[in-house]
C-alpha cells in the first residue's frame, strides 16, 4: 500500500473467494437487508422510539469489511449500525430488543437504535454525536498499543464526520504516534440532506488522508468483494507496518438519512441509478452467471432470512422493559 492516494478500479475474480465465503456474503447482505426492513415497520408500529438510522444500500462496505476482521479488532462506528452490530454476530433478538428499549437488548435497553454495545464481542459502539467516536476510537489503538495487545482499532464513521475538528486531530496523533487503527469512511453522498459537494471543500475524503500521510484508498462500497479485499489489504499493513490506514467505500443508502425522512431532496433518477448497483444484486448477478447459485437457492436464502428476522422480533417483544428499580444502574462505574 502506498503512502499517497489510490482508487481501486475493476472487479476482483471470484475465483479468489471461497464458496462457503461467496454464500455467507449474500446471506448476511441479505439478511441486514430484511432485518433493516423489519425495523422500518417496527418503527411505524411504534415498536420502536427515538432516532433510527438505517443501513439500506450499505450492505456489502458493511459485511465486506467486517469479514475482514479478527475477534481481537475493535469496532467503533457512527449511529448507524444495526448491520455492524450484526456482522460482528450480536445476536439479531437482542439488536432487535435493544431497538424496542427491552432488557434483553445489546445495551439493556437503554440506549435504542444508536447504541448497540458488546466490549465481549469489542464491539464499542454505536455513537450518536457525529465525529464524537474518533478520538475513543484513537484512544482505544493506542491502548493496544500501550498493552502491547493484539488487534486493531477500527472506526467508521460517515462521510459527514470528516469535516468536523476531531477528525483531523484524530487522524493527526493517529499518524504521528503510529496507532494501529483503520478508519472506514462509509461515503453515502449525503450528511443529512445536505450533499458531499456542499459541505466538504475536498468531496473524495480519502484524499483528506494524505493531510496526515496516512495511506489512503477509495473503494466501490456497493462491492462486497472489492470491500472485503480492500479492507484485508488494510488489515495486513496495518498489523506489518504498524500505522494507521484510511479506506473510503462509496456507497448510497436507499432510504432517507433516518426512518422519519423521506429523502426528497434526491432525484428519482439519481436514487434508480444507485439501485442498479444495489450490493446484493451485484454479487447475485455474479454468482448466477458463475453458477455458483440460482434462483431456488436464492428463494431458500429469503425463507430462511425471513424466519430468523421474525424469530428477533419475537425474542424483542417477549423481552422484558428494565424494571424502574434499575433506573439509575449502569450511569456511575
Ligand atoms: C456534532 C453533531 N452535529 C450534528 C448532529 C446531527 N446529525 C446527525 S447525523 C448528521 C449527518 C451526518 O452525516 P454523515 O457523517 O455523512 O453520516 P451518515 O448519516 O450519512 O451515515 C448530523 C448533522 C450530530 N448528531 N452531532
Amino acid at each position: 500500500m502506498a503512502t499517497t492516494v489510490i482508487e481501486t478500479k475493476g472487479l476482483i475474480s471470484l475465483d479468489r473467494f471461497s464458496l462457503e465465503t461467496l454464500h455467507q456474503f449474500h446471506y448476511q447482505m441479505t439478511f441486514i437487508r430484511r432485518f433493516e426492513e423489519k425495523v422500518n415497520e417496527m418503527y411505524t408500529r411504534a415498536k420502536i422510539g427515538g432516532y433510527c438510522h438505517l443501513n439500506v444500500g450499505e450492505e456489502g462496505s458493511i459485511v465486506g469489511s467486517i469479514s475482514a476482521l479478527t475477534p481481537d479488532d475493535y469496532i467503533y462506528t457512527s449511529y448507524r449500525e444495526h448491520g455492524h452490530a450484526i456482522a460482528r454476530g450480536i445476536p439479531p433478538g437482542v439488536v432487535m430488543a435493544e431497538l424496542f428499549g427491552k432488557e434483553g437488548g445489546a445495551a439493556h435497553g437503554r440506549g435504542g437504535s444508536m447504541h448497540m454495545f458488546d466490549p465481549g464481542r469489542h464491539f464499542m459502539g454505536g455513537w450518536a454525536i457525529v465525529g464524537a467516536h474518533l478520538p475513543i476510537a484513537a484512544g482505544a489503538a493506542f491502548a493496544i498499543n500501550y498493552r502491547g495487545d493484539a488487534g486493531v482499532s477500527v472506526c467508521y464513521l460517515g462521510e459527514g464526520a470528516t469535516n468536523i475538528g476531531a477528525f483531523h486531530e484524530t487522524l493527526n496523533v493517529a499518524k504521528l504516534w503510529k496507532l494501529p487503527a483503520l478508519f472506514i469512511v462509509i461515503n453515502n453522498l449525503y450528511e443529512m440532506g445536505t450533499p458531499v459537494e456542499k459541505a466538504s471543500s475536498v468531496p473524495e475524503q480519502y484524499k483528506k488522508a494524505a493531510a496526515y500521510d496516512i495511506p489512503s484508498e477509495r473503494v466501490d462500497g456497493m462491492d462486497v468483494l472489492a470491500v472485503h479485499d480492500a479492507t484485508q489489504r488494510a488489515m495486513d499493513h496495518i498489523r506489518r507496518e504498524r500505522e494507521p490506514v484510511f479506506l473510503e467505500f462509496m456507497a448510497y443508502r436507499f432510504r432517507g438519512h433516518s426512518v422519519i425522512d423521506p429523502g426528497r431532496y434526491r432525484t428519482e433518477e439519481e436514487v434508480k441509478e444507485w439501485m442498479l448497483r444495489d450490493p446484493i444484486l451485484m454479487l447475485r448477478e455474479r454468482m448466477v452467471a458463475a453458477k455458483l447459485l440460482d434462483d431456488a437457492a436464492i428463494s431458500a436464502v429469503e425463507q430462511r432470512v425471513e424466519t430468523e428476522v421474525q424469530a428477533a422480533v419475537d425474542f424483542a417483544e417477549a423481552s422484558p422493559f428494565p424494571d424502574v428499580s434499575t433506573l439509575f444502574d449502569y450511569v456511575y462505574a
